[in-house]
């Protein structure tokens, strides 16, 4: 469908709905019957393509009014998605995108979004109704104040200090959620479920752990009351959801004729498998393609190290060789033989699962990579770098090891990393680097970068492993002084060679 230009684009909103051309999707339920039951703290692009469509789904299919989705945003920066959906009556459209198809539909299964930081008091209503059946968070790794090597909950950290002193005007997810039980308790309602939709490894565990350990430090009751009242499912997640950018919202205009302020952008492809714990009732999930089980810790291990490994693994080289999206990425046969390398050297150390087939598993990480339409960035890919080799591909390095099976093409991995962090690629472009951890590595950074002894050696990045496996230590000073003096193509191309030989 194309909008002939001089067609101004309508503006979205519950009003002008019904002007929309007629092959846009829609809600045709009524918004306005839509309970709350479900509040949501974090309404990011991730949350709008994922949680919010399977509700969106639900609610189409006329299956319950129960669980329509209140939003919250608890971050100063959360101001401007706030003004956008407001202006929009919390409507947003999903663009949908494949490599030869685009789709555009309007999302209306949000029926309402608050800005904490200005509307502390109806934030702490919402969550203490007995309608609010179930709490959900997305708010990243960081929202859970755990260390990463430790476990530990960081209850030094400065904004939970500010929750625990001024417990009724709280900042943080913690303190809000604490509060509401707090109040839940004295007027004896009903207990809730805790859903953390983060792509963290055991993120109900994770996410009980630090709602658990804040409720301790506040009161002992309310710490016996939580504990009691609360379920923490685990949950995977998975739908690629690059950054909305200008283009896209030019592109929603001239092809579908809509002004939308805040679409989010994704592929077709989605998955949920949820630990099935919710005390308070839930959504029938499973009849729009979620799944149910008892046990989500090997669906969450197959993705995280293949999935979110696999982006890793080309990331860093990709961005060293100049490419901005993942598709121009993996379309280099180069960095296409990385990605199935790594994926093969990667499947030994995850389970079999029922309903997983590995081989085609693997083949659509590459179909759903290879999506060009989709421009997934690669600046985005590689932000955050030290969690993610922390939590995406050391631990393979650490189960391959063990094994007694030496990687082949982990250390290159690793040392594309390393090399990247100098902070320009081969042309000499300057790379933006996005890490707020990367001070793990200041010694590292502070000694030129060309040592990998003082990264691999910092505990809560690599554990043990520079110390029990000097050989790997070896491979990957190797491949860091071959990508600084032969560069990153010559070097892929080595390394290629030799994994397939050994
Ligand atoms: C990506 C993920 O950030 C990353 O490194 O691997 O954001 C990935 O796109 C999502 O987990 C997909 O579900």
């Amino acid at each position: 469908m194309h909008i002939p230009a001089e067609q101004t684009p309508i503006p979205l909103g519950a009003s002008t709905l019904s002007q929309l051309a007629d092959t846009i999707v829609r809600p045709r339920y009524d918004r306005s019957r839509a309970l709350p039951g479900l509040v949501h703290i974090g309404v990011g692009g991730f949350n709008r393509s994922h949680l919010a469509i399977y509700l969106d789904d639900l609610l189409a299919r006329g299956e319950s009014h129960r669980w329509g989705e209140l939003g919250i945003g608890l971050l100063p920066g959360d101001k401007q998605i706030h003004a956008a959906l407001e202006e929009q009556d919390f409507l947003y459209g999903h663009l949908q995108v494949d490599t030869d198809q685009e789709s555009y539909r309007v999302i209306g299964s949000l029926v309402g979004h608050l800005f904490a930081p200005e509307s502390g008091e109806a934030v702490l209503e919402k969550l203490s109704a007995a309608d609010c059946a179930i709490v959900s968070l997305t708010v990243t790794e960081g929202g859970y104040f755990i260390e990463n090597a430790s476990g530990r909950f960081l209850a030094d950290h400065e904004d939970v200090r500010h929750d625990l002193a001024d417990p009724e005007r709280p900042k943080t997810w913690l303190g809000y959620v604490a509060e509401a039980s707090n109040r839940r308790m004295r007027l004896g309602r009903p207990p809730f479920t805790l859903l953390s939709c983060d792509n963290l490894q055991a993120n109900g565990e994770t996410a009980r752990t630090a709602l658990l350990s804040f409720a301790g430090s506040r009161n002992s009751t309310l710490h016996k009351w939580m504990e009691t009242n609360i379920s923490f499912p685990n949950s995977m997640v998975d739908r690629i959801t690059p950054r909305t950018t200008d283009d896209n919202r030019a592109a929603i205009a001239n092809k579908f004729g809509v002004l939308d302020l805040c679409p989010v952008v994704s592929e077709p492809f989605r998955q949920w498998v949820l630990e099935d714990a919710f005390v308070a009732g839930r959504p029938a999930w499973e009849l729009v393609g979620a799944q149910m089980t008892s046990d989500v810790a090997p669906y969450e291990k197959t993705k995280m190290r293949l999935l979110n490994g696999g982006h890793s693994a080309i990331g860093y080289a990709a961005d060293l060789l100049g490419y901005s999206t993942i598709a121009d990425a993996v379309s280099d046969p180069m960095l296409h033989e990385l990605l199935e390398e790594f994926m093969a050297e990667v499947r030994p150390t995850l389970p079999q699962l029922p309903g997983i087939d590995l081989d085609s598993y693997t083949a659509t990480i590459v179909k759903r990579f290879s999506n060009s339409a989709i421009r997934d960035q690669v600046a985005r890919i590689c932000s955050d770098g030290c969690t993610k080799m922390a939590k995406f591909i050391v631990p393979s390095l650490v189960d391959l090891l063990e094994g007694r099976e030496f990687p082949r093409v982990l250390p290159f991995v690793i040392a594309s990393w390393l090399h990247y962090l100098r902070g320009f690629d081969e042309s000499g472009r300057k790379l933006s680097i996005a890490d707020p951890s990367l001070a793990y590595l200041q010694a590292f950074l502070d000694a030129g970068g060309g040592d990998v002894r003082l990264a691999l050696s910092v505990r809560p990045l690599f554990g043990e492993i520079a110390f029990t496996h000097p050989q790997l230590v070896s491979a990957v000073q190797t491949a860091l002084d071959q990508l600084r003096k032969n560069r990153a193509r010559a070097t892929l191309e080595q390394i290629l060679k030799r994994a397939k030989t050994t």
